[in-house]
């Protein structure tokens, strides 16, 4: 359809994207080849059959033993730059990628492997494609906090390369201020601070108000459920916080898309956007995600147009970079 056209060209920045949620069959079956790693699944329709996810548990439990065909850098770079190109192809003129260290150095990969690797696909990015990516860490919430600050540590040589931290993960009974102390290092080393508040945690509402008020986050990835109180609206308003909402990853970790949500806290002016989280497996890029939402909720090109303008506010490019853009 034309709105389909007009979404994909519209420019935009996606700021909610895991680069090890990229990994498309096709990928992990070179990828295994190359590296000698024998798979249990044999073609690409044998993998996608076990993309059938109910909940995030279900999710995780294939994503993280995906990873293994990552060893590396030359394989961390393929799998960004095979991001890039599809995303520039959906009007990306900027990414802000999350990656997930812990998930590689827990297997014994080196910190240096993964980010020397990734580094290099946001170099050619702006080179080959023209466009701007920045780097953001994750933490794996269902480890230690102490973990989380040994792979901040580890990280520092590398600041240059990382625009800032977030986390990710099982959020149940890993809530925001167990990462309060790393957090707040990461802060006064320069990052930018996000934190996943993912759809109908338990204690959602609880978790969004302390990574407001305690861990004072630039922005919140999901975070939806802040529509269950007024209060915390308004002070995300105020403080122009952007959300970071997953419209198409929304259906499969909770089978809603959330898009009353979504839209009441657009038409609310929150700093809204919309980006595709983990789009391999959810089956759906950045400009399928505008969409899928515009189809659900009925948007117009004018709604997908504040939304493309939040996408640069909300972002952490330079004020004059982001003047380049809206
Ligand atoms: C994730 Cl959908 C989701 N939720 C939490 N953590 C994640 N890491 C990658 N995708
Ligand atoms: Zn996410």
């Amino acid at each position: 359809t034309d709105l389909a056209a007009f979404a994909h060209g519209l420019p935009k920045a996606e700021l909610h994207l895991h680069l090890e949620g990229t990994l498309e069959p096709e990928l992990k079956f070179a990828l295994a080849a190359r590296n000698g790693i024998e798979l249990d699944e044999t073609t690409v329709e044998e993998v996608r059959a076990t993309y059938d996810f109910t909940d995030l548990t279900s999710f995780l439990a294939v994503y993280y033993p995906a990873m293994r065909v990552l060893q590396a850098a030359e394989d961390f770079h393929d799998l960004a730059w095979a991001y890039l190109q599809k995303a520039a192809a959906q009007g990306v003129v900027h990414a802000e990628m999350f990656f997930d260290p812990q998930a590689h150095t827990g297997r014994g990969v080196p910190f240096d492997t993964v980010i020397t690797g990734y580094r290099r696909a946001v170099v050619r990015a702006q080179d080959e494609l023209g466009i701007s990516a920045e780097l953001i860490l994750c933490f794996l919430r269902d480890f230690s906090a102490e973990y989380a600050m040994a792979t901040l540590m580890e990280a520092l040589p590398y600041k240059a390369w990382i625009v800032g931290v977030g986390l990710d993960s099982d959020e149940r009974d890993n809530p925001p201020t167990k990462f309060a102390e790393v957090f707040a290092r990461a802060k006064a080393e320069g990052f930018f601070l996000t934190m996943h508040c993912d759809i109908d945690q338990v204690g959602s509402i609880d978790n969004i108000r302390a990574v407001i008020e305690q861990i004072g986050v630039d922005r919140i990835d999901h975070g939806t459920n802040i529509v269950e109180d007024p209060s915390l609206v308004a002070l995300a308003k105020e403080r122009g916080l952007g959300f970071t909402t997953c419209p198409v990853s929304n259906s499969f970790v909770t089978a809603q898309m959330k898009s009353d949500e979504i839209v009441s806290l657009l038409n609310a002016g929150l700093k809204v956007t919309v980006n595709s989280d983990d789009p391999a497996y959810f089956g759906g890029y950045v400009g399928d995600n505008y969409v899928a939402l515009a189809e659900h909720a009925g948007l117009g090109a004018a709604d997908l147009v504040r939304l493309a303008i939040n996408s640069f506010e909300a972002s952490w490019l330079t004020a004059s970079r982001r003047a380049d853009f809206i």
